[in-house]
């Protein structure tokens, strides 16, 4: 006789599932292989003690058993409640030297807790992506900041966190701005977000692109990256932006743009990826038609209002998994994907960014770890940019992996860039 299901899936499934999903990570994870290589050699790491907020799933995976092959003492949990992987979490926490903390679906209070577990390692280094754990450390854990060396930071949101922080004279320890890199923005804010948002919007709703309206809101990186990436997929794109510059950008890019308030009434589909509040609110849902689809791809779940929504819903069901329905007393129906939380990670199905970009990202994390390690003491507190010669060492190992060569500037040439006297 078979068992129940729930009786079928054990912790050795768990562990094994997400074994498989490292495995697969870690084939097409090069930079971060390169460097773990390193590390067993010179264990950089030892004695540290790495406190991470980051999306636990494979990639992350890879980046927190790196580190733990330099040496250090590693301690995870998740940086978005419906973000984490669990069989990832678990087999995270079965390699030497991590523990994982992350669940899928825990509560505001239960996502602090686990926060402070990690905190209670007593971190000297942090990795956070969104900037909870360095403001959680500020906050109640001030004591600790004496034996930080610094931390890294990985997204937008942040990096713009930690630079309010240190405007008011409030961050106490150096924090590299990983998301800054070239290395990183140029290819997981763009491509990244463009491919893992249309993505997991598209396995959540199996709806196609082809013929639709979509809104994106926000033109910085991401919102380039998803407004390139829904055109390729022949969609109709219109763009909502703030920005005088960057509203021209998406103008001379070919889109249409204008004001939510208009756009509201013209879209299929809503991705918000501006990192603000409030970019949703109530006057644009009266506006939008029948059965349209809102996510959001910044950082925080504040962009759709969705108190507001919920509020004006005669009725609110969950239609298809990780999608909302919100029926208008007009009998209007507005789907919101994954709670309004970063659409690329939040639905039940979303894998995050692809490999080969959280391989760059996270091989920026990795060389940035290091030279806190190396060179911590000559940084003050604040925010920094990463020195930009260990982002072409993240480029370099990524070319030599895709076997690809470039040319070499001679001699002459270097003397013709770096001199002021050749003219007419
Ligand atoms: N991001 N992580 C993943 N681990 O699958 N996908 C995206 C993953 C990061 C990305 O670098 C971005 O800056 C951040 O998530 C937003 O929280």
């Amino acid at each position: 006789m078979t068992d129940p299901i729930s009786e079928q899936l054990s912790e050795a499934d768990l562990l094994e599932a997400g074994q498989r999903k490292m495995e697969w990570a870690r084939q097409h994870m090069p930079i971060l292989e390169e460097l773990r290589a390193e590390f067993e050699q010179t264990r950089p790491f030892d004695g540290e003690v790495i406190g991470m907020a980051m999306h636990v799933e494979a990639k992350t995976a890879i980046l927190a058993e790196t580190l733990a092959a330099g040496g250090a003492e590693v301690a995870i949990t998740g940086c978005n409640p419906l973000s984490t992987h669990d069989d990832v979490s678990v087999a995270l926490d079965d390699v030497d030297g991590v523990t994982s903390y992350a669940k899928r679906g825990v509560d505001g209070d239960e996502y602090y807790e686990a926060m402070e577990a990690v905190i209670a390692h007593e971190p000297t280094i942090t990795v956070d992506d969104g900037g909870d754990l360095v403001f959680a450390i500020h906050e109640e854990y001030p004591e600790l900041i004496e034996t930080i060396v610094g931390g890294c930071e990985e997204t937008t949101t942040g990096v713009h966190r930690l630079r309010a922080m240190a405007a008011d004279g409030a961050l106490e320890y150096p924090m590299f701005a990983v998301n800054d890199t070239p290395m990183k923005r140029l290819f997981d804010n763009i491509h990244g977000t463009g491919e893992s948002s249309l993505a997991s919007i598209a396995m959540t709703t199996n709806l196609s692109w082809a013929g639709k309206t979509v809104v994106v809101a926000g033109f910085g990186y991401c919102g380039k990256g998803v407004a390139r990436k829904a055109d390729g997929q022949n969609a109709h794109v219109i763009v909502t932006e703030v920005d005088p510059r960057r509203a021209l950008e998406a103008h001379m890019e070919g889109y249409d743009v204008m004001p939510m308030s208009e756009a509201a009434g013209e879209g299929d589909v809503f991705i918000t990826t501006t990192g603000n509040r409030d970019v949703i609110v109530e006057d644009h849902f009266d506006a939008m038609d029948d059965g349209v689809v809102l996510a959001n791809a910044g950082h925080f779940d504040v962009e759709i209002a969705l108190d507001a929504l919920s509020k004006k819903a005669v009725d609110s069901y969950e239609a298809r998994d990780g999608m909302q329905a919100y029926e208008m007393d007009d009998g209007r129906r507005i789907h919101v994907l994954a709670e309004g939380r970063l659409v690329n990670l939040a639905t039940p199905i979303s894998l995050g960014h692809p490999v080969e970009v959280m391989d760059q990202s996270f091989g920026v994390q990795a060389v940035s770890v290091r030279e806190l390690v190396e060179n911590g003491d000559s940084y003050s507190d604040g925010v920094h940019n990463v020195p930009d010669e260990l982002d072409r060492e993240v480029a370099e190992i990524k070319l030599a992996a895709e076997a690809v060569d470039i040319d070499e500037l001679t001699d002459e040439q270097s003397e013709y860039m770096n001199s002021w006297q050749h003219g007419t």
